[in-house]
């Protein structure tokens, strides 16, 4: 069985270092970065649409760190592919293709939707204990999906990286699923490593209160034709390859000649 496969059968997650060209990252970070500061000028109502501002998240979430009513950081940016279209190329590049369809073990995956998630140098929020299966925004009829995350700073203990309770996926013999909170795994690694997640193993993070931000691309994916339940779409929901080609050459088109 494929390695990765079979860590994420085992443990719930798996960390793929180095996944993404250096190229690439570096043209992600820049691209990223423009649209974080059009979100903090506050004048694309487009994309402030999308946003999650980390002054509107209760200050408990940062162990009370103080974030001014004018902060612009944001700690999520939803439907990435429509504000960034070069996040196009990521969910096309081979390695992510071939690792969603081996974690799904199917021959053809499709992306849910794309969002960033930052948390901010000192004032970044932590996330939660949760699964992502069920859950409220995109979500398949079925358990049968997989996040993957662009680690684009990398992560460390110091900057809230994602924790994982391992093999916290697996059904219990009444069925119920382990529920304890302790031996949290922190998944420590490098700028354009991938993270995995098992739709149903517990995961969360601390605030971040270092000087370095963190900044993850999440993706969610399921197998093509699967059903979805009823609920918002993006852009790239449910698209093949041949499509989220398309999709590339027509904004980037759009783009140059702008
Ligand atoms: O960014 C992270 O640390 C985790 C994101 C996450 O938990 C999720 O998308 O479900």
């Amino acid at each position: 069985m494929d390695a990765s496969l079979d860590s994420l059968r085992h443990d719930g997650f798996v960390i793929v270092p180095d996944a993404v060209p250096q190229e690439l990252l570096a043209s992600l970070d820049l691209e990223i970065n423009a649209a974080l500061a059009r979100a903090a000028e506050g004048r694309d109502q487009a994309l402030l649409a999308d946003c999650v501002f980390e002054r509107d998240l209760p200050a408990a979430k940062r162990g009370e760190r103080v974030v001014p009513a004018e902060c612009g950081d944001v700690f999520i940016l939803g439907n990435l592919a429509e504000h960034v279209p070069l996040v196009l190329q990521v969910l096309l590049l081979a390695g992510v293709q071939h690792l969603a369809r081996t974690l799904l073990e199917t021959d053809a995956a499709v992306p849910h939707f794309v969002n960033l998630t930052q948390k901010s140098a000192r004032t970044g929020s932590g996330i939660s204990w949760h699964r992502d299966y069920p859950n409220r925004y995109i979500c398949p009829v079925e358990p049968v999906m997989i996040r993957l995350m662009l680690c684009l700073d990398g992560m460390g203990e110091d900057t809230g990286a994602t924790q994982f309770i391992r093999g916290s996926h697996h059904s219990m013999p009444d069925g119920s699923l382990p529920d304890e909170r302790s031996g949290a795994v922190p998944a420590v690694c490098g700028p354009g490593a991938l993270v995995a997640i098992h739709p149903l193993v517990l995961h969360g993070g601390a605030p971040n209160a270092s000087a370095m931000r963190r900044r993850n691309i999440v993706m969610q994916w399921g197998p093509a034709g699967a059903a979805l339940q009823p609920g918002p779409r993006e852009l790239i929901t449910g698209l093949l390859p041949s499509s989220l080609e398309t999709l590339w050459r027509k904004q980037h088109t759009e783009r140059v000649a702008s």
